[in-house]
């Protein structure tokens, strides 16, 4: 693909943002910015782009058109819904609209190991990068875990890997992003105020595996049915990885030990008793990577190692300090009722919930009720508290408070706290509606937590 000259239009100047428009600069091209955020409110993202020459329209997505000029290329930031009107409009131009992961996949020149699922992603990108770098190779994490792939892309040779977290946001728009290695870890509803229905959403999951071809690998959980049933047709290469049952090929686990059989050889990886990261859920993200590892002739004993040294991921289920016998856990990045309840039960109870967020069109019937003797009360903030109180008391679980905000929660939370209790944040949605991001809010709670212990 060549850039050079051509005008290309990039919405949205965030995390993606920022390097699309260095990387586009660099390529030759003319670029335009565009975000419906303020030039004052994206002042540090400006000063990043500080000396390069390019127009940003800031404040508003342009009603006209006419203002942009001919396009030849516009490259959209994961975030941004695809049926918002300023996209329909520009769909009607006929201009080529990609997403962020699609060009950087069309600069890229490392085998690609794509990882996706509604929980888990990150700890397993995190975990399969460690395996990578350990196993001595020139080794790229990138994508919904934070570093926008085109910033990596340009740098990429054929002998190195790109580890992605891929989203279904990011899924959603690509057309020829093929990955070596695909993963697909779980699914249960998320992100339906964007796809609308559990079927969209499955579908845009399963686009990771859509360009494929029949010399690529597919990564499947073989316990989580949706994902199973989907796999059925795909054309790549399957490997099936399984918490419950032992495969006849596959990675599973036998005698207490994670197992790879494969072309009738079987090995053994590790005694799950030695996996540092805690939880079932962590198994299944540690069968995963096992299993994308070993189909890109990672040695089992490097496996074995970083298994056993990893340490997991910040604001997955961690652990923040203890306080008076009360244990503080920050499990901000569960943004959806389903990572919350893995947290509900990876952590030792009793456990005082500071939950709620964005209102995402969850429900959280499912949610609430694995509370069961585990959770002793909930304290509810943001756009949802009202939502997650109302389904409390219509369940019988009566221990809810609502209040202002994620500081609130954490102070009335410690009031009522015992010793031996756990205080989760683990809020079951996403953070928009107060923070920039599930990160933010995070560093908030462990700033609140170092408050009280100096108080
Ligand atoms: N914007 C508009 N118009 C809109 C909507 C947004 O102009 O209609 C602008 C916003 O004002 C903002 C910019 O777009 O300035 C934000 O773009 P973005 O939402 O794509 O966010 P980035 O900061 O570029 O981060 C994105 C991912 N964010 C989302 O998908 C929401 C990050 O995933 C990812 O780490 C990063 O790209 C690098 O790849 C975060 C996330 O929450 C962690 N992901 C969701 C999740 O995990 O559940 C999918």
């Amino acid at each position: 693909m060549n850039l050079k000259n051509k005008k290309v239009l990039v919405i949205g100047l965030a995390v993606t943002g920022v390097p699309l428009v260095k990387t586009l600069l660099n390529l030759g091209a003319t670029v335009i910015v565009n975000d419906l955020k303020s030039e004052e409110i994206l002042q540090e993202n400006l000063k990043e782009l500080e000396g390069l020459k390019f127009q940003a329209i800031l404040g508003r997505h342009p009603e006209d058109l006419g203002e942009l000029g001919k396009l030849d290329l516009v490259v959209v930031s994961p975030g941004i819904p695809l049926d918002i009107p300023f996209i329909n409009k520009l769909k009607e131009t006929n201009t080529e609209i990609i997403g962020e992961i699609e060009l950087a996949y069309r600069f890229n020149k490392a085998p690609i190991v794509a990882i996706t699922g509604t929980n888990g992603k990150t700890t397993t990108t995190a975990l399969t990068g460690e395996i990578f770098k350990r196993g001595r190779k020139n080794t790229f994490v990138v994508g919904n875990i934070g570093v926008a792939a085109i910033s990596k892309a340009l740098e990429t040779t054929e002998e190195d890997v790109m580890v992605m977290e891929v989203s279904s946001f990011q899924l959603e728009s690509i057309e020829e992003f093929r990955p070596r290695v695909a993963a697909i870890l779980n699914l249960t509803p998320d992100h339906l105020n964007r796809h609308k229905t559990m079927e969209n959403y499955r579908h845009a999951k399963f686009n990771i595996f859509k360009n494929q071809r029949t010399t690529d690998y597919a990564v499947i959980n073989y316990d989580d049915e949706i994902c199973r049933k989907a796999s059925e047709d795909l054309s790549s290469k399957k490997l099936y990885f399984s918490r419950k049952v032992q495969l006849p090929e596959g990675v599973f686990v036998e005698n207490s030990h994670i197992t790879i059989s494969y072309n009738g050889i079987k090995q053994s990886v590790i005694n799950i008793e030695d996996i540092k990261i805690p939880g079932l859920h962590n198994l299944e993200n540690a069968l995963a990577a096992t299993a994308m590892a070993f189909l890109m002739g990672i040695d089992v004993d490097v496996i074995q190692d970083t298994l056993r040294d990893f340490k997991g991921v910040t604001h997955r289920i961690e652990y923040v300090d203890t306080i008076k016998g009360i244990r503080f856990i920050n499990d901000s990045k569960a943004t959806n009722t389903d990572a919350a309840i893995k947290a509900i039960e990876a952590v030792n109870p009793p456990i005082i919930l500071l939950a709620g967020g964005l209102d995402k069109a969850s429900e959280f019937e499912d949610f609430i009720q694995t509370f069961d003797e585990k959770v002793k009360h909930v304290f509810a903030y943001g756009e949802t508290a009202e939502k997650i109180y109302n389904t409390a008391k219509n369940l019988s679980f009566h221990h809810v408070t609502i209040v202002k905000d994620l500081e609130k929660a954490a102070v009335g939370a410690y009031n009522i706290a015992k010793e031996g209790d756990s205080i989760l944040l683990s809020p079951a949605c996403a953070s928009w509606d107060m923070y920039k991001n599930f990160e933010e809010r995070g560093e908030h709670f462990k700033k609140i937590v170092a408050d009280l212990r100096r108080s």
